[in-house]
């Protein structure tokens, strides 16, 4: 199997405070219990309660609820090595999507066969295509984005590898950056769903500091310093094969959270290298 993964620029480095904390934390509880007592009371101690999270934009629709998808995969790049599945993730979400009444558009490479394609996937064409999605879609419809292909860590950025990376054209440096995939989301209305199988996309996360958070659900492949994997025998990438082709098809799951807790045990990996989700809204299921 290959790493969907090319260059390593750097690794966080932990700093341990424990000493630190362990005295932040005695100082609270010396605090709190010189606090009880001087009132006389022996009520249990309690953290005060956080203001809930604000409710999510109001986001009328016209009535009708449109779907969208910018899907990409690429599995021959212009500058850098080649990945071999790819191009399959691709075709498979573009199939699932299809059927479920999805509008699609279809980013790829030069020499790959995709069921519809849009076009090369060079930075510029794709972030064209998701500002179109987003100015398209209203408050009750749906958008999606999901790619397939390398991932890596540029400084402290994770970075989405698009078809033209290390020889950008157009103006573009060939890479959508965790920021750059933030901003890109941030003016959507619309539901918002992110499937992403890259090295390193557990990085991308900047996203969900955005203030239509609430409408976001995102998985990733790994963490922020893991890999993803292409998988011969499954002829997919190893996320998009235990999410799409045996969690949401296999098993006919509707909503995303349930998906991912099926497959991300069938997944079978831990640490950095782990699937990972990012739910904007805990008290309610997304469904494509
Ligand atoms: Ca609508
Ligand atoms: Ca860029
Ligand atoms: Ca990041
Ligand atoms: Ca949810």
């Amino acid at each position: 199997m290959l790493h969907r993964k090319l260059f390593v620029f750097g690794i966080g480095v932990l700093v341990l405070s424990l000493a630190v904390s362990a005295m932040a934390l005695t100082a609270t509880a010396q605090t709190a219990n010189e606090k009880a007592l001087a009132g006389g009371s022996h009520a249990p101690l309690k953290k005060p309660t956080p203001p809930p999270p604000p409710p999510p934009p109001p986001s009328p629709g016209d009535g009708i609820v449109k779907r969208y998808a910018v899907v990409v995969g690429i599995s021959d790049y212009k500058a850098i090595s080649d990945l071999s599945y790819c191009d399959e993730d691709a075709n498979d979400w573009y199939s699932y999507l299809n059927a479920r009444g999805y509008t699609v558009k279809v980013y790829g490479d030069h020499t790959s066969s995709y069921i519809k394609f849009d076009g090369i996937a060079k930075e510029s064409s794709v972030k064209a295509a998701i500002q179109a999605m987003v100015a398209n879609a209203d408050g009750d419809d749906i958008i999606a984005f999901v790619s397939s292909g390398h991932g890596t860590t540029i400084s402290t950025k994770q970075v989405l590898c698009m078809w033209d990376m290390n020889a950008g054209e157009n103006g573009e440096d060939g890479v959508i950056t965790d920021l750059e995939l933030k901003t890109l989301f941030a003016p959507a209305v619309a539901k918002i769903f992110i499937f992403l199988d890259h090295c390193n996309s557990g990085g991308m996360d900047e996203i969900m500091g955005n203030g239509n958070a609430a409408n976001v659900y995102m998985t990733t492949t790994c963490g922020p310093r893991g890999y993803g994997y292409d998988m011969p025998e499954y002829q997919n990438g190893k996320w998009t094969y235990w999410f799409l082709e045996k969690g949401l098809i296999g098993q006919g799951f509707t909503t995303m959270e349930t998906c991912f807790a099926w497959a991300y045990t069938q997944y079978n990996a831990r640490g950095q290298d782990a699937p990972m989700q990012f739910d904007g809204n805990t008290s309610a299921s997304f469904i494509l």
